[in-house]
């Protein structure tokens, strides 16, 4: 497979580069793609040192797959002229995930819906990810009515530019801002911009993807999500209401049954999931399960994740992985 890797230089293309060799992906001829200005610049790649080319230059050389990681404006613009060069598209960011005619994938759980047409494959936005990880089996089951869900959420998911941020506060030092605010020893209460419904984007992004991937207009999510001081992954606070009731036990089996999910839940000895044990991890984890004890058929949860691998290039590459295993490309 010859793999186009667009964003290569920046935070979740390092990781996309990393998740390929680790899973050895089939790939034959490697394409590191990026901005004019990394254009020229190495990237090493399974111990081999590769050179950053142009968007034009990507296209012509038709790769089989490229992964998008190199924001929405270079998608809209790009996705499509890979496309029709024959490139199947694996898109991370926003820009086609809500289009009626791309698809919205999470392998695990529609994987099955994909077929050879589609050129452009929307990649979800990684707060979504893990919640639907676990929403998804429930679902399932028992029907889910409405979720309530609060983030606490990695500076990882806002770039290079957010670390450094963090970095030159716990220093002292002045730097350029990532955020309007101080991050070090504090909780924005802000992920994205502000939509006019009073919601930032990442709010909406959570209740209206949600909806596409579980097929399900009548999941009612409402999403309040914060930025912490934190690298590793993303939390999730969750509230999940069913259509009928549940056995706790039952839950868990059907979340530790679910591929890709870890369940991290024992209260005797202090266990559940936390950031700084997801870093790294591709699995989505959950703990804290237990009976909403205020409501009629409720269930509270904690889900963590490493926002870089499931939430971003771990998703992109198990698509990239399900296109080949299916022949589709
Ligand atoms: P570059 O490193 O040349 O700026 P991050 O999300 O970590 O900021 O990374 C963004 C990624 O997208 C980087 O690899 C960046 O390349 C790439 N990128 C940004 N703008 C463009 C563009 N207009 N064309 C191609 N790649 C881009
Ligand atoms: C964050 N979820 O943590 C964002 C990052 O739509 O892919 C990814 C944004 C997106 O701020």
């Amino acid at each position: 497979m010859k793999i186009a890797v667009v964003g290569a230089t920046g935070m979740v293309g390092q990781v996309m580069l990393k998740v390929l060799a680790e899973r050895n992906f089939p790939v034959t001829e490697l394409l590191p793609v990026a901005s004019e200005r990394s254009v020229g610049n190495k990237i090493s790649f399974n111990n081999k040192e590769y050179e950053v080319i142009g968007l034009e230059e990507a296209v012509a050389q038709k790769p089989d797959i490229a992964l998008f990681s190199a924001g929405g404006e270079t998608s809209l613009e790009w996705a499509p002229k890979f496309a029709e060069a024959g490139t199947t598209v694996i898109d991370n960011s926003s820009a086609w995930r809500m289009h009626p005619e791309k698809k919205l994938i999470v392998p695990e759980i529609n994987a099955s819906e994909l077929t050879s047409e589609d050129k452009i494959i929307a990649n979800p936005n990684c707060s979504t990810i893990q919640m639907v990880m676990a929403l998804a089996p429930l679902h399932k089951e028992y029907g889910i009515t409405r979720v309530v869900v609060s983030t606490y959420q990695s500076i990882t998911g806002t770039g290079v530019k957010a670390v450094q941020q963090l970095e030159n506060e716990y220093k002292g030092e002045q730097g350029e801002m990532a955020y309007p605010y101080p991050i070090h020893r504090n909780a924005i209460p802000q992920c994205d911009v502000f939509e006019e419904n009073g919601y930032t984007k990442e709010e909406m992004k959570l209740t209206n993807e949600t909806k596409k991937i579980l097929k399900d207009n009548a999941v009612e999510v409402t999403a309040t999500a914060i930025r912490i001081p934190v690298v590793g992954g993303h939390s999730e606070s969750i509230n999940v209401t069913f259509s009928r009731d549940f056995d706790v036990n039952d839950v868990r089996r059907l979340l530790k049954e679910f591929p890709g999910v870890t369940v991290q839940d024992n209260t005797d000895v202090n266990t559940y999931p936390m950031p700084i044990y997801a870093e790294g991890k591709d699995d989505v984890f959950v703990g804290r399960i237990r009976r909403d004890l205020s409501q009629a058929n409720s269930l509270n949860m904690w889900i963590v994740a490493d926002n870089l691998r499931k939430g971003a290039a771990t998703n992109a590459v198990q698509i990239a992985e399900y296109l080949v295993d299916n022949k589709l490309v």
